[in-house]
C-alpha cells in the first residue's frame, strides 16, 4: 500500500524523451565502444551516457543465445586430473567411440546455442594437430594419430546449427619456453591462428587468465594486446571472453550472477592507454583484467567516478558436475534438473548467458547421468514459459499520457513515463487486467537493451480484488530477469519501475504458472 501511496504522489506526467546520445548498434564496431566521461560532465549527463551505451551487434547476438555450452576435453579425461601438470603420455588420449555429432545433438536438444571446446587446457596438451608443437593428438592412440577433435566438433556444430568457441588456455605446463614471454607469446599467437583459420567461424574465444611460473622458473607476461590483433584480423566477429574486452567473467563458478547485473561497466580499460581521442583500438590496447569479483559493478556510485564506460555483459560458467574435466566417480554427482533450472533462473534470469560445462566421458561421448539432467532442465524451462498469461496487446495505462511508442512483448504499445522527484530517473507503469481471477508464480521481463540497460529497481503488484499487494520485486533487468514466487492470484497485475536511468524500454512482460509434476 505504502508504494501506491507514494506512486500517485510521483504521478507527474512526464513524455519519455529520447536522449541525445546514442551508440550504433549495427557492425561498424566490432569491439564494444568505449565511451569516455569529460572532466566537466555533470553527475546527470554521466548518467545518461551509461544508459545510453549499447551492445555491439555480435554482443546482441551472443547475448541472445542464452545458454550455450563448455565441453572440457583432453588428456585430463583419461588420467582423472583437473589440472595436468603437461608431461603425462599423449599416448593416453583414445576416446574410443568418439562422436562430436552425439555431443552437438544432445547439446543442441538440451536448448544450447553454442559449444566452447577446450582446445587446449593448461596442461598444453592440443586437440588438433598443431604444426608448433608435437604435444597433440598426432602422438595419441587415438585414429592412430589422424583425428582432430576441433574439427569434428566445429563440423558437428554446423552440422546441427550450434555456434563454435575456442577455449585457449595462456597458461601451458608442457612447453619449455613457456616463461621465455616473447617466444612464448609468438608460439600462442600462431596456435590462435590455427585455431581462427582452419575451422570456420569462430564465434567466442575463451581466454583464462591463469598464470603459472614456466619449467624455467620464469614468469610469463602474456602479451593480450597481440592475441586480441589475431582475433580481430583474422575474426572480426569473434567475441574475446574473459581476459578479454567483450564478455565479463561473471567473478563465481557457482552458476548464480548477483542480484544486480549490469552491462555497463566503467573503467574496464586503464585510464593511462585512453588520450582525447577515443577509438575502439584504445579498448584492446588498453584492456586491463581486473577484480570482477566485487559484489558492485556498475551501480551509480561506480558510474559517477569512472573515467570511461563500455558495454560488457557477464557470462555465469558452471560445470554439471564437480570437477570441469569427466570423472567417473562423479557420476552420481551430476547436478539434477531441479539445481540446473536454479541456475537458469539465477545466470540467464540475471542478465547474464550461461555457460554451462557438460565434460564428455573417456569413451569420447556424453554421458547417460548428464544426458538425462539436461533433457529433464529443458522440459521444465519449456514447460514453464509455455504460456505467457498476459495477452500481448491488452495494456493499459493508468497514467494518461500516450507519447513514444513502448515495445511489450514484441508489440508497439503507447506507454506513459512519470518523473521520480528524487531525480532517480523516470517511472513507468504497466498495468494488464485479466477477466478472471488468475493464479501465476513465475514472471520475466527483458530491457529493450538496443537502447541500453536503464532499469534499476522494479516491483510487481497484483489486484486482490480489493487492493493492490507487492508479490515481486527486483533491481536490474537488462537482457532479461527472471522471478519465481509464490503461487499468487489476482484479476489485475502492474509493473512499476521505481527507479531507472532515463526512460526505461520494456521489451517482454511475462507471467506464467507453473505446475511442478514428479517425473
Ligand atoms: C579455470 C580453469 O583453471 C579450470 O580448469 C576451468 O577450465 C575453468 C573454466 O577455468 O580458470
Amino acid at each position: 500500500m505504502k508504494q501506491f501511496t507514494s506512486f500517485i504522489i510521483l504521478l507527474v506526467l512526464f513524455p519519455l524523451i529520447e536522449p541525445a546520445i546514442s551508440q550504433p548498434l549495427k557492425g561498424e564496431h566490432p569491439k564494444p565502444v568505449l565511451v569516455q566521461i569529460q572532466k566537466t560532465d555533470t553527475p546527470s549527463q554521466i548518467i545518461e551516457k551509461a544508459a545510453n551505451i549499447v551492445p555491439t551487434k555480435e554482443q546482441f547476438d551472443w547475448e541472445q543465445m542464452e545458454f550455450i555450452a563448455f565441453t572440457h576435453f583432453g588428456l585430463n579425461t583419461f588420467t582423472g586430473q583437473e589440472w595436468g601438470e603437461g608431461h603425462e603420455d599423449p599416448e593416453l588420449f583414445n576416446p574410443v567411440e568418439f562422436d562430436a555429432d552425439q555431443w552437438a545433438k544432445v547439446l543442441h536438444n538440451a536448448g544450447i546455442k553454442m559449444i566452447i571446446l577446450t582446445a587446449r587446457h593448461h596442461d598444453g596438451f592440443c586437440l588438433w594437430p598443431s604444426n608448433f608443437t608435437d604435444y597433440t593428438v598426432a602422438r595419441s592412440k587415438w585414429k592412430n594419430g589422424k583425428g582432430d577433435v576441433v574439427k569434428a566438433v566445429s563440423d558437428a556444430c554446423r552440422k546441427y546449427g550450434l555456434k563454435f568457441g575456442v577455449y585457449l588456455s595462456p597458461w601451458d605446463r608442457h612447453e619449455s619456453f613457456y616463461g621465455d614471454s616473447p617466444l612464448y607469446n609468438e608460439f600462442f599467437r600462431n596456435q590462435l591462428r590455427e585455431l581462427l583459420t582452419k575451422y570456420g567461424k569462430i564465434t567466442e574465444v575463451w581466454f583464462d587468465g591463469a598464470c603459472g611460473e614456466g619449467p624455467n622458473g620464469k614468469k610469463q607476461i602474456y602479451d593480450w594486446a597481440s592475441y586480441y590483433k589475431v582475433v580481430r584480423e583474422l575474426q572480426p566477429e569473434c567475441l574475446i571472453a574473459v581476459m578479454g574486452p567483450d564478455i565479463r567473467w561473471v567473478g563465481t563458478e557457482t552458476g548464480y550472477a548477483r542480484e544486480t547485473e549490469w552491462s555497463v561497466l566503467p573503467d574496464i580499460v586503464s585510464t593511462d592507454s585512453v588520450h582525447n581521442s577515443f577509438d575502439s583500438n584504445q579498448l584492446d590496447d588498453g584492456f586491463l583484467p581486473h577484480n570482477f569479483m566485487e559484489q558492485n559493478l556498475g551501480g551509480r556510485d561506480k558510474i559517477l567516478k569512472a573515467k570511461n564506460l563500455c558495454w560488457y555483459p557477464a557470462e555465469t560458467d558452471v560445470s554439471i558436475r564437480p570437477g570441469w574435466f569427466y570423472h567417473e566417480k562423479e557420476d552420481s554427482l551430476v547436478k539434477t534438473p531441479e539445481e540446473l533450472v536454479d541456475i537458469y533462473f539465477n545466470s540467464v534470469g540475471r542478465n547474464s548467458v550461461l555457460l554451462l560445462n557438460i565434460p564428455p566421458n573417456k569413451k569420447g561421448l556424453i554421458q547417460q547421468e548428464d544426458i538425462v539432467s539436461l533433457m529433464k532442465m529443458n522440459k521444465t524451462i519449456k514447460q514453464i514459459f509455455r504460456k505467457n498469461l498476459i495477452n500481448k496487446h491488452k495494456w493499459f495505462y493508468e497514467a494518461r499520457e500516450y507519447k513514444a511508442p513502448l515495445l511489450i512483448n514484441d508489440v508497439k504499445h503507447h506507454g506513459c513515463a512519470v518523473k521520480d522527484s528524487s531525480a532517480q530517473g523516470f517511472l513507468t507503469e504497466l498495468n494488464y487486467e485479466w477477466k478472471r481471477k488468475t493464479v501465476f508464480n513465475t514472471v520475466l521481463l527483458k530491457e529493450d537493451i538496443t537502447k541500453g540497460q536503464r532499469i534499476e529497481k522494479f516491483h510487481i503488484d497484483y489486484w486482490t480484488g480489493s487492493e493492490w499487494k507487492e508479490c515481486a520485486s527486483g533491481t536490474t533487468v537488462g537482457y532479461k530477469r527472471l522471478l519465481r514466487i509464490n503461487d499468487t492470484k489476482g484479476t489485475k497485475i502492474r509493473l512499476i519501475i521505481d527507479a531507472s536511468r532515463g526512460s526505461a524500454n520494456i521489451k517482454s512482460f511475462g507471467v506464467y504458472y507453473f505446475v511442478k509434476r514428479e517425473g
